[in-house]
């Protein structure tokens, strides 16, 4: 039985593509069966409604509290039976009730080389530290913000002349590579989180995730 996978995104999508277009490949044991926005325009949904995947508008301008929005987030998620819940681009934090009822099961990508810049607006801060690298982390997701276990990074080289866009899409071609690979790892049953740690093929990941230096 191939893993079921919820996206949840708030934009334009393309890291969900990328996970769509790997879950095509035979040796790949994961299918998207849902795909979630906060935001009703999110050109994200329309990727998921091209490849005939149900795709759901959950706007939290419809909640009075987080928490709210966020039982109403677990219930639709739910009904989708997920193994597997991949945070794409999805700009509202979590609340702790939800991250522990889906503990384990959750994913995110980041842009920036955790620990470094947590949050948001990430692209420009590497650059106005004058940081010769940037990156991107995937990881876990825990109830510290961009604070859970981390999977795997990618790196970029900063240069001189470039600006929040340039560095942005630079690391967007990283994005791209790593978290279908990252996803594929948990479809395959080879990546738990246990006790706040990564764990691929039952080695504890380093603090930077796989095959760091
Ligand atoms: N929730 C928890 N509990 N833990 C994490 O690690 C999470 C999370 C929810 C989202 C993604 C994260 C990122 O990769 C993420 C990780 C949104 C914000 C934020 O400040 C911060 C980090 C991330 C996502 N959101 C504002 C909020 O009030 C809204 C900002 C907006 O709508 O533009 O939720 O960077
Ligand atoms: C990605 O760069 C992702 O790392 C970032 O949003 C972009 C989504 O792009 N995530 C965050 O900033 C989370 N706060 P996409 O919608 O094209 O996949």
């Amino acid at each position: 039985m191939p893993s079921r996978i919820v996206v949840l995104i708030s934009g334009s999508g393309t890291n969900l593509q990328a996970i769509i277009d790997a879950c095509k490949s035979a040796d790949f044991p994961g299918e998207v069966v849902g795909v979630i926005s906060n935001k009703v325009d999110a050109y994200g949904l329309t990727r998921a409604q091209n490849d005939n995947i149900p795709a759901i508008a959950l706007s939290h301008k419809e909640y009075d509290s987080r928490e709210a929005y966020d039982i109403a987030l677990m219930d639709q998620i739910s009904i989708l039976k997920p193994d597997l819940i991949v945070l794409a681009g999805f700009m509202r934090i979590l609340t702790p009730a939800f991250v522990q009822s889906f503990s384990g099961k959750l994913l995110n990508i980041h842009p920036s080389l955790l620990p470094k810049y947590q949050g948001l607006n990430t692209h420009q801060r590497a650059i106005d530290a004058g940081d010769s690298e940037h990156g991107v982390s995937v990881h876990f997701v825990t109830e510290e913000l961009d604070g859970g276990p981390v999977i795997l990074q990618a790196k970029v080289p900063v240069f001189d002349e470039d600006d929040a866009d340039d560095l942005a899409q630079r690391v967007h071609e990283q994005e791209h590579r790593i978290y279908p690979l990252v996803v594929k790892w948990f479809c395959e049953q080879r990546l738990t989180m246990q006790q706040d740690n990564a764990v691929l093929d039952k080695q504890v990941l380093p603090t930077s995730g796989y095959a760091s230096e």
